[in-house]
């Protein structure tokens, strides 16, 4: 044994191997007899578990004993990948490790590969709250994670020749080495019911479906240092009391497994198609498991930890609860619920308590993305939140009415309408009675406003007797209100989430600088009006132990070599250091040699996922994320397109001189009933097949679709790239986190100014970026130009999909999706995300990419500098960031 940089005892390979083999023989799943794989990953995985149990339990110890303030991060996904070489690494024991497996007769890398991708999480959104976790265990914040523990992760992408397929990925059939089963640690969460209210006026929700939601944890370690985290993630299974017995035992076995698949089902998969009722209403009782378990946990805990002292107020002080977009909106009328019917605090002290608790972090500007549930759902599935998200709305409309007066209704509707947390619901009779008042009119000046309009003489003076008449007799009239709030009887009426959290919460931030500005100025305008001090911007970040440290070591050594410490790995400003060697002919010969063995990597990759062997002495321009038309991977496959065609027209010679060759990849998975990003995926493929095997081409131009995009395959395409493409339409992209590691990983970027790429571009140097497009601020002017049939189509784009059209790259109708890049209104989208528009400029801005390309000196200056520039996209600085300025938690060492 050997200490390690946190002070604790380091085993050596000796130590490792009988541990590993205690596991083997005890690990019941396998043989007892044979060292193989998979029971080799399973053996050591255990193994390392146990050195993870025990910071985990002194971690959470000391946490006890300090009773600091503690941040709990609730999140519906978590990204984690595989956690073998994390795990190692973050202990510092990926040396001692690696020597026990090879007297073992395994490689440490072949026995890594055995761990199934934990996927639960759908893309960057999942995998950012990891890295935040990897990031507050490191930089020791008492925090934790909370979210689902779906049996299915993320769906399996098959390629086949009909494009996108989606298989179940069942990565707990071997059983998860990782996780801690809780019996001892079960909430009870309800559905349905009634509220009744007591004499008492006490409210009470009764009656309805009950389950179990069963914890499981998972010790997330912090690198060189012994603070090992909780992920606390949910299981469901039926209460016991639900459990049919007499159903079971008279023979009708269906009736009696009805609650038991019920409450399974919750937890089966990871979000479940939500467009008919039932894939809604399930979507619903997943959110409202985790943020109703999870709250009970996280009371139950201030309530032990408080003893004798408890104080609700100290509420605040204690706990922070960040919701991670507004999937766990469902957390303020729960706290509301639990903290006001269980606890007895009034609604005053309870909503204040709550709004300190809670902040909410906006992860997307997409309208159909910002998420709205049907009142009448929710008033099914939980009456008493709806009570209590009715009083939220109505304090709101208070405000409203305050800050604004009445006097100027059309302004007050305005607000009203944009604000609520209620969509087109009425609004509550007191409120509507101050609003609709008329302004008094004496009745004699009603009665000749009644004669002007009946179209008689213009009558300014009661004066002729008939008048005089009138005015004693006055016909009825009827008083109209100055404004009117119609609700439409055809529309369903609705509850916005992200408005409930930018109510309930004390800040709301955006995930890169231009985002927030756009959460600020447009999204939630009228409420930073209102309340400005909660608005704040927190950009993303990445953390460098898996996307530098583990996934290329290659790289990682020679960073240590010139910047003379590993003490980048957790200060990463420690990287700029790299710009004093950025023209060093020996450090950019080093740099290349890294960057070829992780492209050689790279070609072993492709051929075994793809059959595709493609050359390592091509640029490798990736385009990795989920498919999304706002993404625009059709921009990127249309311009390559475009090149083929090129090429297709010059001679052999001519091509060779003009075009550096290119290995373009994509990957990522289209959401299953999204059929645009899927024909999209299709497209990408078909002009892989006729590319790929054009003999004109050979080398020149490679186009492969990777299967199945996950983290694993992450770890492996990065650190390969040259160029990376982070592309989207201005304005769209939140952020992005690839774009972080990419530029970590010394590949430079071609893309728009949208999201994190604004501030990569401002930290790496412009002349290391490759700017092309629109900006966000003229994308609205852009597209109504289009609306008015003002937009002139470049002839290169009009070529372009003529080209495709004629059938090059086989039978399958591209209609639908050239169509939908064309028109005003009506056909298809009418190009919404401008594609058109961006693309003379970014064929160009690509031909640039080929000139700097040709000359390498110049190119591995660039990656340098994108690495060297890359510091500020640590998610240590991130968490630092949240930890100061919305949680107000202070890191806690464990002495
Ligand atoms: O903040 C993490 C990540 C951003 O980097 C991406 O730009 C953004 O698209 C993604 N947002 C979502 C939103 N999902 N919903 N709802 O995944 O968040």
């Amino acid at each position: 044994t050997d200490a390690s940089s946190n002070g604790t005892l380091v085993p050596d390979s000796e130590s490792v191997i009988s541990s590993i083999k205690y596991h083997a023989e005890f690990t019941p799943s396998f043989s007892p007899d044979k060292f193989e794989l998979p029971k080799a990953f399973y053996a050591t995985a255990e193994s390392v578990r146990d050195k993870l149990i025990v910071n985990w339990n002194a971690t959470y110890t000391y946490h006890e004993k300090m009773n600091a303030k503690q941040a709990y991060y609730l999140s519906m996904e978590f990204l984690q990948g595989r956690a073998l070489l994390n795990a190692i690494g973050n202990l510092e024991l990926s040396g001692a490790y690696a020597e026990a497996l090879t007297k073992l007769g395994h490689d440490l890398e072949d026995v890594a590969r055995q761990e199934p991708d934990a996927a639960l999480g759908n893309g960057g959104l999942g995998r950012l709250a990891s890295c935040f976790l990897d990031s507050l265990a490191t930089l020791n914040y008492p925090a934790w994670g909370y979210g689902l523990r779906y049996k299915y992760g993320l769906f399996k992408q098959l390629i086949t020749k009909d494009g996108q397929e989606e298989v179940a990925e069942s990565w707990l059939e071997m059983g998860n080495p990782w996780e801690i089963p809780r019996n001892d640690v079960s909430y009870p969460v309800k559905f349905y019911g009634e509220v009744v209210t007591g004499l008492d006026g006490q409210k009470e929700w009764v009656g309805g479906e009950n389950i179990t939601a069963v914890a499981y944890d998972v010790p997330i370690p912090g690198y060189k240092t012994k603070t090992t985290i909780n992920l606390r993630l949910w299981s469901t299974k039926v209460a016991p009391e639900n459990f049919d017995l007499n159903a079971f035992n008279s023979g009708d076995h269906p009736k009696a497994y009805e609650a038991l698949k019920r409450a399974e089902k919750i937890c089966y998969i990871l979000y479940p198609g939500d467009e008919s009722h039932e894939g809604k209403t399930l979507r619903l009782k997943q959110q409202y498991t985790l943020c109703s378990a999870s709250l009970q946990d996280i009371i139950a805990r201030f309530e032990r930890r408080s003893g004798e002292a408890l104080d609700w107020n100290e509420f605040p002080e204690k706990v922070a609860v960040q919701m991670n977009d507004t999937h766990p909106t469902l957390c303020i009328p729960e706290l509301l619920r639990i903290l006001i019917d269980y606890k007895g605090l009034s609604w005053k002290e309870a909503w204040e308590i709550t709004q300190k608790t809670v902040a909410y972090t906006n992860h997307t500007v997409l309208p159909e993305a910002l998420e709205k549930w049907s009142l009448i759902l929710l008033q099914q599935l939980l009456p008493r939140h709806v009570e209590l998200i009715e009083m939220i709305d109505k304090e709101l409309i208070d405000t409203i009415i305050a800050e604004y007066g009445v006097k100027d209704l059309e302004l007050v509707k305005e607000k009203l309408k944009q604000m609520r947390v209620l969509d087109n619901v009425e609004l509550p009779a007191s409120v509507l009675e101050v609003l609709v008042q008329p302004e008094e009119i004496p009745l004699a000046d009603l009665v000749k406003e009644e004669i002007a309009e009946e179209g008689s003489e213009e009558v300014t003076e009661a004066t002729s007797e008939d008048d005089e008449l009138k005015v004693k007799e006055p016909k009825e009239v009827k008083i109209i209100p100055k404004v009117t709030f119609e609700t439409d009887p055809n529309q369903p009426k609705m509850v916005r989430m992200a408005n409930l959290c930018v109510v309930g919460g004390h800040a709301v931030n955006g995930v890169a600088e231009i985002h927030s500005e756009i959460v600020k100025n447009e999204v939630f305008n009228d409420f930073y009006k209102l309340w400005p001090e909660k608005f704040q911007n927190k950009t993303n970040g990445v953390t460098p132990r898996r996307w530098i440290s583990f996934c290329n070591p290659e790289l990682s050594k020679i960073i240590t070599k010139w910047t003379g410490t590993e003490d980048w790995v957790l200060t990463t400003e420690k990287l700029d250091e790299l710009r004093n060697f950025a023209d060093n002919e020996d450090l950019q010969s080093e740099w290349r040699k890294a960057k070829r063995i992780n492209k050689e990597k790279m070609v072993s990759f492709l051929k075994e996922k793809t059959g595709y062997l493609v050359s390592p002495d091509a640029m490798f321009d990736v385009q990795v994320k989920r498919i999304h038309e706002y993404k625009r991977q059709l921009l990127n496959i249309l311009g390559i397109v475009y090149r083929y065609k090129k090429m297709k027209e010059m001679s052999a010679e001519e091509r060779k001189e003009i075009f550096v060759p290119r290995v373009c990849v994509f990957g990522g998975k289209a959401f299953a009933t999204y059929v645009q990003a899927k024909r999209i995926v299709k497209f990408i493929t078909d002009v892989g097949a006729t590319v790929n095997h054009d003999p004109d081409i050979g080398d020149l131009l490679k186009v492969v679709f990777v299967p199945d995009y996950n983290v694993t395959v992450a770890e492996v395409l990065i650190p390969g790239s040259d160029l990376s493409q982070h592309i989207s339409t201005a304005g769209m992209e939140a952020s992005g986190t690839s774009n972080m590691k990419f530029a970590m990983n010394g590949c430079i970027q071609i893309g728009t100014l949208d999201g994190a790429n604004v501030e990569i571009r401002q930290e790496v140097g412009e002349e290391n970026f490759f700017l092309f497009g629109a900006e966000a601020h003229e994308i609205a002017g852009l597209r109504k130009e289009r609306s008015e049939g003002k937009f002139v189509s470049d002839p290169r784009f009009e070529e372009v999909k003529e080209y495709v059209r004629s059938g090059v790259f086989g039978p399958y109708n591209y209609n639908e999706l050239m169509g939908s890049l064309e028109g005003n209104e009506g056909y298809g989208r009418a190009d919404y995300f401008l594609v058109g528009k961006d693309f003379p400029a970014y064929i160009e801005c690509q031909d640039e990419v080929d000139k700097a390309y040709r000359d390498q000196k110049k190119w591995t200056k660039m990656s340098i500098l994108n690495t060297a520039g890359s510091h500020k996209f640590s998610s240590d600085r991130t968490i630092h960031q949240y930890a100061r300025d919305i949680w107000t938690i202070e890191p806690l060492v464990l002495p």
